[in-house]
């Protein structure tokens, strides 16, 4: 996992606010070619519970905060997103969770496969078992 901080710009006048931006592989490590965003999610909520055969993720919280847990099955690692302006580059074979510490915060996610259910393991058992296996170089 990767934290990634993007190009931000900004106007002198504060009330103006600011706008980010990255570009597939310049800012961010891959070329996406699907983009989605979780909304209308309560604190508190745990999504996720999976993790992906060979799919790659850019997850941003744009508004919010979510804690990110990231398990490769040896360890995990916790990250709490809650700056639009840095990002979580999750790479393949690790199992994630995703929990709202806020009502309402947002997570957009750039992913480097169109949807393919067949790449998602939803098991904990068989991830451990594909992890243990050496399923994925690490
Ligand atoms: C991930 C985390 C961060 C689609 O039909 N197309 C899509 O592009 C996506 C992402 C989902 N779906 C369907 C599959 C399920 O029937 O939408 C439903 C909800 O998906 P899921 O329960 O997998 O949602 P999350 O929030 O647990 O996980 C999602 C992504 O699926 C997953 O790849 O890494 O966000």
């Amino acid at each position: 996992m990767e934290n990634i901080a993007f190009r931000s710009r900004f106007t002198n006048n504060p009330d103006e606010g600011r706008l980010c931006f990255f570009e597939a592989n310049k800012h961010i490590p891959f070329a996406f070619k699907r983009v989605y965003y979780t909304y209308g999610v309560k604190e508190g909520i745990i999504r996720g519970h999976h993790a992906h055969k060979a799919l790659e993720q850019l997850l941003i919280c744009v508004y919010g905060a979510i804690e990110i847990m990231c398990d490769d099955g040896e360890k995990k690692e916790y990250t709490v997103l809650d700056d639009p302006a840095k990002g979580l580059y999750v790479v393949r074979g690790i199992w994630r969770t995703m929990k709202w510490l806020k009502d309402d915060s947002v997570l957009l996610v750039l992913a480097s496969e169109y949807y393919d259910e067949s790449d998602y393991i939803r098991d904990y058992d068989e991830f451990i078992r594909l992890a243990k296996e050496g399923y994925w170089k690490r």
